[in-house]
């Protein structure tokens, strides 16, 4: 299926060529030109959407940035029960949009090698797909599918070179939740099949993650009995009880260690012993044999996401509380100036209020993204306020000053 988005308008900007966007735009010309990667921080303070009329919020799920319209600015796509919603930052413009498809999966298939915007990869009733976002064309819309009907409604998608040749490939959990499927790029566009791994019953979620050192790929998986790490040839690594259904992983990098790369290590929050829906945090990596740190939350959380918030080379954890519109920051204590330390064990809930602190606000499933955007090398936070309702960027520190221009840039 090749879906349309619901309105277009043709639409002319001063000096620009007519284009056929989409009639939720909200445009503003140009107060200055396109941000270069090594210029100044783009200031995310500004970076504020608002949700398209007319579209449902119902069943928010993951929220994925990258620059889907390659003027080197952040693109948030966020999935929703029954759309996928594109909020904008054009070097020009400033819109959101609707492309009416309903996924069960989301996933950022980064910009690769001669390419000049990131694609959003997405799961549906059909397949899997490759979705660009071309504001050259009449019809900005450019869906590929490609080719593999068995993976129709497939869930957990997540982007990793799982062969380590280069390219970018694929993996999900089957609509069944019983096999990890694996697409492997051939470079030139085309995908090739790697056996499936079984997951047992009920998986919800995995992803990739260079769990073991020195050694291939593995994948973190979450079945509604155990939490496991698979290596590619379908052996299990690790295995341990789940022992709720409330669990929720996250992948989490670890800055080098005297200049060697360490694995990355997994952040699961579950139901702690007893349930009461009281929340624990678990970190689980390869050298520990049994949970080597645990941290109880005392709050509910919808999500749980990771990403390099304050630019030490490890990546922190944000919970997204289900009830307020609140996210809570917990820093990686263990960076390359203090290698022993515990992770997250310890360390204080930083609370990012986003929304009206006063108010409960509706009960809000999004999974946020931490993901450096403004290139000052520490993660952004992005989210969805569905009380506005609205998508935006915080930046809870001052940018730090932009690194020197490479030779031939100006600044
Ligand atoms: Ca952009
Ligand atoms: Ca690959
Ligand atoms: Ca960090
Ligand atoms: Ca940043």
């Amino acid at each position: 299926m090749v879906a349309t988005p619901t309105r277009l308008v043709p639409l002319l900007l001063a000096g620009l060529p007519v284009l056929a966007l989409p009639c939720t735009a909200q445009f503003h010309l140009p107060s200055a030109p396109p941000q270069l990667p090594f210029g100044p921080p783009i200031d995310l303070a500004a970076w504020e959407r608002t949700w398209p009329e007319g579209s449902a919020m119902e069943g928010l799920g993951r929220g994925v940035v990258g620059d889907f319209t390659g003027d080197l600015t952040p693109d948030l796509w966020q999935q929703t029960a029954r759309a996928l919603v594109l909020f904008m930052d054009h070097s020009y413009m400033d819109y959101s949009v609707e492309f009416p498809v309903q996924a069960t999966a989301i996933a950022c298939y980064t910009k690769q090698a001669g390419g000049s915007r990131d694609r959003l990869a997405y799961t549906d009733d059909s397949g899997v797909h490759l979705l660009d976002f071309r504001v050259d064309l009449p019809d900005p819309w450019v869906s590929s599918s490609l080719g593999f009907p068995h993976w129709k409604q497939a869930r957990s998608l997540d982007c990793w070179d799982l062969d380590q040749d280069g390219d970018l490939d694929l993996l999900a959990v089957s609509a069944d939740g019983l096999k990890l499927y694996r697409l492997l790029s051939d470079g030139q566009g085309a995908f090739v099949q790697a056996p499936n791994i079984l997951l047992g019953i009920g998986a919800t979620q995995a992803f990739a993650l260079d769990y073991l050192p020195g050694q291939p790929p593995c994948v973190a998986v979450l079945n509604q009995s155990w939490f496991f790490v698979v290596r590619s040839d379908g052996v299990r690594a690790k295995v341990l009880a789940n022992p709720g259904p409330n669990s929720r992983i996250a992948r989490v990098r670890q800055a080098p260690a005297y200049g060697v790369p360490q694995p990355d290590c997994v952040a699961w929050l579950r139901d702690a012993a007893g349930g009461g829906g009281v929340q624990e945090l678990v970190v689980v990596d390869a050298l520990s044999a049994s949970l080597p740190e645990l941290q109880f939350l005392g709050l509910d959380a919808a999500a749980i996401f990771s990403g390099d918030h304050d630019g030490d080379g490890s990546d922190d954890v944000g919970l997204l509380s289900r009830h307020e519109q609140v996210v809570h920051l917990i820093r990686n204590q263990r960076d390359q100036d203090h290698l022993t330390e515990p992770r997250f064990a310890g360390a204080a809930l930083e609370p990012v209020v986003f929304g009206d602190a006063g108010l409960a606000g509706v009960e809000n499933t999004s999974v946020p993204v931490l993901q450096d955007a403004n290139f000052d090398l520490r993660a952004d936070l992005f989210v969805v306020d569905p009380n506005v309702p609205r998508a935006l960027a915080i930046t809870t520190e001052p940018p730090l000053s932009p690194p020197p221009p490479p030779p031939g840039i100006g600044a």
